[in-house]
């Protein structure tokens, strides 16, 4: 799909196309809609981008609790949207030992508990051991900045999407 074509799109079909890349959250694509025409695909994510990062707190610990858990029960059972079932299990995160998948419970367990929304990584840039490292690294970072990690994580999984949708290199 080239720009032009989603130039076109009227605003059904945006949102139908574009609705998912960031996750369960479709409010946003339809807002994009109004920013077309997109020169690019950078300019089409830079709207996206700027619609997190000019919401309130708590309309962006929403975005973040939109996310599934990595490697929860909503994986197990088929449950996730396309895009993510098709993420985690790209990380090798449904093979996960069930020693490996105890561990990585419990730390998204306590990440959750700490920061109030559930730990988000774009899983594509990472191996499946970076899952419980990171994890463990980010249970100690100061809530504010852990907030502005996982947007960054957010941004990294719609331009992932993005890419795989205009079929171009990521
Ligand atoms: C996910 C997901 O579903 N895909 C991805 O890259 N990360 N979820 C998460 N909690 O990080």
């Amino acid at each position: 799909m080239d720009i032009e074509k989603v130039n076109s799109m009227d605003f059904g079909e945006f949102v139908d196309v574009f609705g998912n890349v960031i996750e369960r959250c479709p409010l946003i694509a339809a807002a994009v809609w109004s920013k077309r025409p997109f020169s690019d695909l950078g300019d089409l994510e830079k709207h996206f981008f700027a619609f997190i990062d000019g919401l309130p707190l708590s309309g962006q610990e929403g975005v973040l609790r939109c996310h599934p858990e990595l490697a929860g029960r909503e994986l197990q059972w088929g449950r996730l949207t396309a895009e993510s079932q098709r993420e985690q299990r790209a990380a090798g995160l449904q093979n996960l030992g069930a020693a490996e998948r105890l561990r990585l419970t419990e730390l998204t367990a306590q990440y959750r508990a700490r920061f109030g929304f559930p730990f988000v990584l774009a899983v594509r840039l990472s191996d499946p051991a970076a899952a419980p490292r990171e994890l463990s690294r980010r249970l100690r970072c100061p809530p504010a900045q852990e907030l502005r990690t996982a947007l960054g994580e957010v941004k990294k999984i719609c331009h992932l999407r993005l890419a795989d949708l205009l079929g171009e290199q990521p």
